[in-house]
């Protein structure tokens, strides 16, 4: 029976409401929830696909356990596993003190999953060795919101993005990282043109495409641009000065300071005219709403920390805070990054925005737990934590819910981490991640749709999450698996005490947690699971006895500082730690696409999400291609200080010179290579403790690797993808995608100096199914090129061209359109490769919800079709709207025909 669960999607911090349709065991369909207050019913084309990714064949179903290095891993039942893992961490604590473990978790967890590990790390097993990967995203947010304005509070809400007057949008591109959103601004500026957005972005992104302006500065430069603007607002009288004297302090050395940021200077660091900074200045100060929204080109800096609270010093000194559609407001990237800070799961915190450096505040959170003490030395934060392990300080090591092994800089010093650390548990929903394969204990975690609990969203909105279906095999609940071990934990550390731990389900742990919060800025003591049901997603602070949420903080000009006053941070313009110079002439920034999350573990198994972006290239402008005489398309190599990377490269100009572009999607399993974080910088802001990871210098240089091979399999593509994958480890070039809108299909891309040897060809050949069977095949021994196509009721399911590749594009399009023609066949058996007329190019999927390609975008503009006749007629754009933007500048490149 067709049922539906309303819950909210698992992917970015936007947050949005999702009903689930399912029938009790599957998941069949996913809408967006038109009672959610963070969407209204709309979804982006992650949150609209999400019932087609997920495939089972990824997911990890037992435990395994590896009982020595260099053995495999074997199933084992969960009783076993967390005693296993109980005895060893017991062991190595009893050995080697609290702080030889470590706990390493995510923003991607449940409020109750975070807390339960909190708990665990610093009552039970007593150290701050807990931190997660917030601190390579929001960790720069958290120190500026507290040193500005004395707390880690977002103060606006979304309905301020339609209220304003004046957006600053800073190194975020939420048309594709928080697009339902992003759709509402475009909502509001279309209702209210008179609106002014400015984007400030290295590169000219989709998110551009709404701006009045673009500011491209050079890369880190945002302290000297808000210093600046600031130097400009103070020579207009542009500030407001009832509402510095009245309600902050530090103004008047931020004062003297900024004014040696003159408009020359500034313009000319930055690399953008005084014009467009006077302009900026202008808008910002004479703007009657002024709002700014930033996301990881601010965080992501080892000044990341001092771009939070520049940007804060501009509304503070303008006094746009704690008013409609005004204020500083950090876009948080993973679902759940705010319950993170709020249960204190960075190694700095504590539960409830307390400090775990401060003495008052241990001493409160432990007698509420019912504990002697908490531990008083400090934690290890992410990339020290690492370097921990790496130096085998930290012995055991527990990962829940994130994959370092791709998603940490400095690939190379992670992966000897791991392989040095002795025990290494990996609590996980897909078996497939990178650092799954460093696993000596594996836990199924359940996934989305699968379990329950709250998250907090960037408005400080906290949803109910609720689980539809079982999860697969034996996986369980993060919360459930963690208190699980900690009582095991338990009696082999505190045995004959009551439990820590005694939770039957995640409402349980909510009320233990949420009075924690009680009287703190972010008072969470009014609400419960049961209420949310009732009165539906509420933003904190809600303390006991609340009816509503609070839409906006600080209103009344009083901040949770000591004395009540914001503060205003004087620190100077720092430039990024890797300058360009000759070795490394290049800056490589990298982000986020539209379609992917993250290390792709779930969006990697949908053909569908593929569509937009195959696979992982480097983006180079047009004048830094030709001096190095580099064509479209063309392998290079990437290096940089730490690692190497071979990947294709692509011209795109809305780089300007000087800087290179790379996803941060791709790890070691869908490209070889440890993917793009093999290249990225380990330095960390000094406050913030949050890595560059938006500066690495790098050099790209052309590789020429003769020996091509192309293949492309449907069916059981992630387990046909498990078995081929290890076989390309001798390849220079390995890259995987899948492609396809109805049927799926596995496609490979590799290349090497030499013909591989035949008995390996041959392997691949056969998990291919290109061995036997109705399959048609040329070899030229002499040449070392051959072709293989398989056809199974006249059309092809699997192909491969080893040699050369030349007819790749057009044997994708022929595997799309389903047909083995007569031109295939001739071609087959003719000795030469390239295609009929030289071949075409697949057309690429530009609208995910509706499924429609660009070939069949351009085919309507050529028809003559507007923007709206495309939507009328074919459907894109008219779901979630992500490809809009692309859309329009199709029709800018490619004017309809009057
Ligand atoms: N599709 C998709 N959406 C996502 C995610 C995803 O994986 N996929 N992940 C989520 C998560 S966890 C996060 S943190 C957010 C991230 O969301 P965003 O921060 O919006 O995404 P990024 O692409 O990482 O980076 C944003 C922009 O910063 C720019 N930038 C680089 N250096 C600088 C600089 O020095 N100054 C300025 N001003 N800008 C700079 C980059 O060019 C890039 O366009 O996205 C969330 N949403
Ligand atoms: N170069 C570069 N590197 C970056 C960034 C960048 O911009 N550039 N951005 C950084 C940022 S902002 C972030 S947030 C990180 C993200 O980096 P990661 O945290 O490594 O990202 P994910 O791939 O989302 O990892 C989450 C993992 O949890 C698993 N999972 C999903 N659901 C569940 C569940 O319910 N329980 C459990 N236990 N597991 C589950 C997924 O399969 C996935 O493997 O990457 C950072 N790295
Ligand atoms: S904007 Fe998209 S990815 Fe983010 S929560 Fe909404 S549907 Fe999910
Ligand atoms: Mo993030």
């Amino acid at each position: 029976m067709r049922q539906t669960t309303a819950s909210t999607c698992c992917y970015c911090g936007v947050g949005c409401g999702v009903l689930i349709e399912h029938d009790g065991e599957r998941i069949l369909d996913v809408t967006g929830d038109p009672n959610h207050p963070a969407n209204f019913g709309k979804l982006c084309s992650k949150g609209a696909t999400l019932h087609l990714t997920g495939d089972l064949d990824a997911r990890a179903h037992y435990p395994e356990l590896r009982l020595g290095k260099g053995l495999a891993r074997a199933r084992t039942d969960w009783d076993s596993a967390l005693d296993h893992a109980a005895n060893v961490f017991a062991e190595t604590i009893a050995e080697h003190g609290p702080d030889s473990v470590a706990f390493y978790i995510s923003g991607q967890l449940l409020t109750e999953d975070y807390y339960a590990f909190n708990k665990l790390a610093r009552a039970l097993v007593g150290t701050n060795n807990i931190d997660s990967n917030s601190r390579l995203c929001m960790s720069s947010a958290v120190v500026g919101y507290k040193r500005s304005l004395g707390a880690d509070a977002p103060p606006c809400s979304y309905e301020d993005i339609e209220q304003s007057d004046c957006l600053l949008i800073v190194g975020s591109n939420m048309a594709y990282a928080h697009p339902v959103l992003f759709r509402r601004l475009e909502a509001a500026k279309a209702k209210r043109p008179e609106m002014k957005v400015i984007v400030v972005d290295p590169r000219r992104t989709d998110t551009c495409d709404l701006a009045d302006l673009h500011l491209a500065i050079l890369p880190g430069t945002d302290v000297a641009l808000f210093h600046g603007i600031l130097h400009i607002l103070l020579w207009e009288g542009w500030i407001d000065r009832d509402f510095i004297d009245a309600h902050t302090n530090g103004f008047d050395e931020l004062k003297s300071m900024v004014r040696d940021y003159n408009p020359a200077m500034v313009a000319d660091l930055c690399g953008i005219g005084v014009d467009e900074l006077q302009t900026t200045a202008g808008l910002i100060g004479t703007s009657k709403r002024f709002l700014s929204l930033w996301c990881m080109g601010v965080n992501q800096s080892t000044a990341g920390s001092a771009k939070n609270s520049a940007l804060i010093n501009l509304h503070l000194a303008t006094g746009q805070i704690g008013k409609p559609g005004a204020g500083p407001f950090s876009l948080t990237g993973q679902p759940n990054a705010m319950g993170g800070r709020e249960t204190g799961s960075l190694s700095n915190l504590l539960p409830g925005h307390r400090e775990a450096g401060n003495a008052s505040h241990r001493a409160e959170v432990a007698e509420y737990w019912g504990v002697p003490a908490l531990p008083e030395a400090p934690g290890l934060s992410a990339i020290e934590l690492f370097d921990a392990v790496r130096s085998g300080k930290v012995k055991a090591l527990w990962i829940a819910c994130t994959n370092p092994a791709q998603s940490m800089p400095d690939q190379q010093k992670v992966h000897e981490a791991l392989v040095a650390c002795p025990f290494v548990v990996v609590q996980e929903a897909f078996f497939t991640t990178e650092t799954c394969r460093y696993a000596d204990l594996l836990l199924p975690a359940a996934s989305w749709g699968e379990k329950e609990g709250t998250v907090t969203n960037s408005e400080r909105r906290v949803s109910h999450v609720r689980a539809a279906i079982d999860a697969p095999g034996e996986a369980r609940a993060d919360w459930a698996i963690t208190c699980d071990f900690a009582r095991r934990l338990e009696t082999l550390m505190r045995p004959s005490q009551a439990s820590l731990f005694a939770f039957d389900a995640p409402s349980a742990i909510f009320e233990e947690y949420k009075l924690l919060t009680a009287g703190r800025d972010l008072d969470l003591s009014g609400l419960s699971h049961e209420l949310i049901d009732r009165l539906g997603p509420q933003q904190w602070p809600f303390p006991t006895g609340s009816t509503h949420g609070t839409t906006r903080l600080y209103g009344d000009g009083v901040f949770p500082t000591d004395n009540g006053r914001a503060r205003f941070l004087a620190e100077q313009y720092q430039a990024p730690k890797e300058k360009r110079e000759a070795r490394f002439p290049l800056t490589l920034n990298t982000g986020r696409l539209r379609d992917h999350w993250h290390g792709m573990s779930r969006t990697g198994t949908a053909a569908r999400l593929f569509g937009h972006v195959e696979e992982a290239l480097l983006s180079m402008s047009g004048d830094d291609m030709r001096r190095r005489r580099l064509l479209d398309g063309q392998l290079v190599k990437v290096r940089s200080r730490r690692g190497e990377l071979l990947i294709p490269v692509h011209k795109d100009d809305s780089l300007r010179p000087g800087q290179a572009f790379m996803p941060m999607h791709w790890g070691d399993r869908f490209l070889k290579g440890m993917g793009v974080n093999v290249l990225t910088l380990p330095d960390f802001d000094p406050a913030s403790k949050q890595p560059e990871l938006k500066h690495a210098g790098v050099e790209v240089e052309k590789v020429e690797l003769p020996w091509q091979f192309f293949a492309l399999v449907e069916g059981g593509v992630q387990k046909r993808f498990e078995k081929l994958r290890p076989l390309f480890e001798g390849f220079a070039y390995a890259s995987f995608s899948l492609t396809g809108r109805d049927r799926s299909a596995l496609v490979i891309r590799a290349a090497c100096n030499e013909a591989p040897d035949a008995t390996q060809l041959a392997q691949i050949e056969q998990l291919l199914g290109l061995d036997e069977g109705p399959v048609v095949a040329y070899h030229d021994p002499r040449r070392a090129v051959g072709k293989r196509v398989r056809i199974e009721d006249g059309r092809i399911v699997a192909l491969s061209l080893s040699g050369e590749t030349a007819a790749r594009d057009w044997l994708k399009q022929l595997w799309h359109d389903g047909t083995a023609n007569q031109a295939l066949r001739r071609w087959l058996l003719a000795p030469l490769s390239t295609p009929p007329g030289g071949g075409v190019r697949a057309a690429k999927t530009l609208c995910n919800c509706m499924n429609v390609g660009e070939d069949a975008i351009c085919a309507g503009i050529d028809r003559g079709l507007d923007l709206n006749g495309l939507k009328r007629e074919l459907g894109c754009g008219t779901s979630c709207g992500s490809c809009v933007p692309e859309i329009k500048r199709l029709l800018v490149k490619q004017p309809a025909v009057a």
